[in-house]
C-alpha cells in the first residue's frame, strides 16, 4: 500500500492526529493508498501558512511577471509528468486512462494561459467628476482561497481554480475529495519543483464532513472555490454566507441533448453516447437527458442501443476500454438506486439496467450502460442528477417544446442540440437556460472559454478571461492634487 503525506507550509507532513484513511482503486474494488486524515488543527496550520505566504516578500512581494513565470514553469513540469499523473488518476478514480491522459496533456494550457494573464491584470484611471482629484483602481488578490474539489476529474477541476487564483496573486489551501486525494498529493510536488515559495499552495486531505466546515468558515479564508454536488454546494454557500465570503460553485446538472428531425443522425447518436457513457456518465456536463424528435425517435433509440451495446467495459488502464467503473462505492449504490427508481416510475429499459457482471469487470464497481425510453419530464430520472451511465430519452414534437423541456429542471449547466438549421441553432443558443450550449458537438471545453452554471448548477465562471475576476477585488484610490481640505462637514 502506498503511503502519502500532505503539504503544509512547504513541508510534507502526516495529519496532526496521526490518522490516515484508505483510498480505493475502483477497478479492483480494494484499497491501494493510505492518505493523511486531517483534522481542524491541520486546516488551521494550512490556512496560517497560506496567510503568511500571501503577505511574504517571496510571493506577495514579487512582480506579476515573476508570478506568471512560476505558473508557466509549473505547466512545463505537468506536461513532462502527464503520463505518470494520468496513471495515478486512473488508479485512484477509475476513469479511463485515455480520458485522463488527454486531460493531463491539456491541463498545462490553463497554467500557460493564466501565467500569461498574470501581468495583464490592469486597473483603470477614472475620468472623475471632482476637481483636483485623481481616481484610479487597483485589481488586488483576495488572500487565502480554499479550493474544494471532487473526484470525477480531480486534477482538471483543481486546475480550473488554482491557475486563476495563483495568477491573481492569491495563496491556496486545496482540499481534494477523500475519494481521489492521491493525484493531488503527487501534483503538489510539482509546485515545489517549479519554485513556488512554501505556503503558497497547501494540500489538506481528509473528509468533507470533518474538515470542510472549518475550512469554509475559517476567518482567514477569503474565498471558496467549490466543485461538487448541489447539496454540499448549498451547505458550503450557507456557511460562507455566515462569514460573508465570496464563492464560486460548480454543482453539476441534468443537461439536455436535443436531436432535431433534420440532424445528421450518425453524428447525433455518437454525440448522445459521448454525452452520457464517456467518463461512465460521471461528469457534471453529462447529457443525461436525450430529447428526440418524435418522427425519428424509434430509429434513433435503435441506433443508440446498438452503439451502446458495443461499449467495451473493463480495466480503465487499458487503452481499448470505453466504459470504466464507478469511482466510489456510495456512487455505485446511488446509480443502481436510480435505475430502480426509473423502473418503478414506469420508464422502459432499452439497454443495461443494472450492475455489470461481465468477467472483464472483475470485482470493480461497474454499472451497465443504461438507456431508458418513455421518460416523461416529471419523472425523478428526468429531474435529478444520477452521475452515472444512465440516459433518459424523452420525445418531443416541436423544437420550442424541446427548449421548454430542456429548461424545466432546477439545473442549467450545459445543453446540446443537433440540427442542420442555422435558425434553430441560434434559437437554441438564446433559449436554452445553460451556461454552455453546444451545437452539433458535445463535451467541448477549453481554457479560453468561460464555464459555469445557470440556476442551481452554480455561481461564477471558470476558465477564460472571466475566471480571473473571481479571484480579484477592485480597489478605488482617490488622490487630492489641490492640497486644501474643503468644508469637513460636507461630503466631497
Ligand atoms: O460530492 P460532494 P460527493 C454530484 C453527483 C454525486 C453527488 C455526491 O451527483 O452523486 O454530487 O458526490 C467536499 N464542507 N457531483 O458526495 O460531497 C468533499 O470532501 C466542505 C457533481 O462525492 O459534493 C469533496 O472534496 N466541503 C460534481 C467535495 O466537497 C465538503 C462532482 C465534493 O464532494 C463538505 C462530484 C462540507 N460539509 C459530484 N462535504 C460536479 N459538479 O462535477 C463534502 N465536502
Amino acid at each position: 500500500m502506498n503511503r502519502y503525506q500532505m503539504l503544509i507550509d512547504g513541508e510534507w507532513v502526516d495529519a496532526a492526529g496521526g490518522e490516515t484513511f484508505q483510498s480505493d482503486n475502483p477497478f479492483l474494488g480494494e484499497a491501494w493508498a493510505l492518505v493523511p486524515r486531517a483534522n481542524a488543527s491541520d486546516v488551521d496550520r494550512a490556512v496560517a501558512a497560506a496567510r503568511k505566504a500571501f503577505r511574504s516578500p517571496s510571493w506577495g512581494g514579487i512582480s506579476a511577471t515573476a508570478r506568471g513565470a512560476l505558473l508557466r514553469r509549473l505547466a512545463d513540469l505537468i506536461a513532462a509528468e502527464a503520463e505518470r499523473l494520468a496513471v495515478v488518476e486512473t488508479r485512484d478514480n477509475g476513469k479511463l486512462i485515455t480520458e485522463m491522459r488527454a486531460q493531463l496533456r491539456y491541463i498545462p494550457q490553463w497554467f500557460y494561459y493564466f501565467g500569461g494573464l498574470a501581468d495583464k491584470i490592469e486597473g483603470r484611471v477614472i475620468p472623475i467628476d471632482k476637481p483636483g482629484m485623481v481616481n484610479f483602481t487597483r485589481e488586488e488578490p483576495l488572500g487565502v482561497v480554499a479550493a474544494i474539489t471532487p473526484w470525477n476529474s480531480p486534477l482538471m477541476l483543481a486546475t480550473w481554480k488554482l491557475a486563476p487564483a495563483l495568477a491573481a496573486g492569491n495563496t491556496v489551501v486545496w482540499k481534494p475529495s477523500e475519494f481521489s486525494s492521491v493525484s493531488a498529493l503527487e501534483f503538489g510536488r510539482l509546485f515545489e519543483m517549479a519554485g513556488f515559495p512554501p505556503g503558497v499552495v497547501n494540500i489538506v486531505t481528509g473528509f468533507g464532513s470533518e474538515i470542510g466546515e472549518r475550512l469554509v468558515t475559517h476567518p482567514q479564508v477569503a474565498k471558496i472555490a467549490f466543485t461538487g454536488g448541489d447539496r454540499t454546494g448549498q451547505s458550503v454557500y450557507e456557511l460562507a454566507a455566515k462569514s460573508i465570503k465570496p464563492v464560486t460553485l460548480e454543482l453539476g446538472g441534468k443537461s439536455a441533448n436535443i436531436v432535431c428531425k433534420d440532424a445528421i443522425l450518425d453524428n447525433a447518436v455518437k454525440g448522445v453516447v459521448s454525452g452520457i457513457f464517456a467518463a461512465t456518465g460521471q461528469t457534471c456536463i453529462a447529457g443525461s437527458r436525450a430529447l428526440i424528435h418524435r418522427s425519428i425517435h424509434d430509429e434513433f433509440v435503435d441506433r443508440l442501443v446498438a452503439l451502446g451495446k458495443t461499449a467495451r467495459m473493463g480495466d480503465p488502464l487499458l487503452d481499448s476500454t470505453q466504459v470504466g467503473p464507478i469511482t466510489t462505492r456510495p456512487q455505485y449504490d446511488k446509480v443502481l438506486d436510480y435505475i430502480e427508481i426509473a423502473k418503478g416510475e414506469g420508464a422502459e429499459c432499452m439497454l443495461g439496467g443494472g450492475a455489470a457482471t461481465r468477467p472483464e469487470c472483475g470485482a470493480g464497481w461497474f454499472v451497465e450502460p443504461t438507456v431508458f425510453a418513455g421518460v416523461t419530464p416529471s419523472m425523478r430520472i428526468a429531474q435529478e442528477e444520477v452521475f452515472g451511465p444512465v440516459l433518459s430519452v424523452l420525445a418531443f414534437d416541436e423544437v420550442e417544446e424541446a427548449f421548454d423541456i430542456a429548461n424545466d429542471t432546477q439545473y442549467g449547466l450545459a445543453a446540446g442540440i443537433w440540427t442542420q438549421d442555422i435558425g434553430t441553432a441560434f434559437a437554441a443558443s438564446r433559449r436554452l437556460e445553460a451556461g454552455t450550449v453546444w451545437v452539433n458537438t458535445y463535451r467541448a471545453t477549453s481554457y479560453l472559454s468561460p464555464f459555469g452554471g445557470y440556476k442551481r448548477s452554480g455561481i461564477g465562471r471558470e476558465s477564460g478571461l472571466t475566471a480571473i475576476r473571481e479571484y480579484l477585488q477592485e480597489k478605488s484610490v482617490w488622490i487630492d492634487t489641490i492640497g486644501e481640505v474643503a468644508n469637513p462637514f460636507v461630503q466631497r
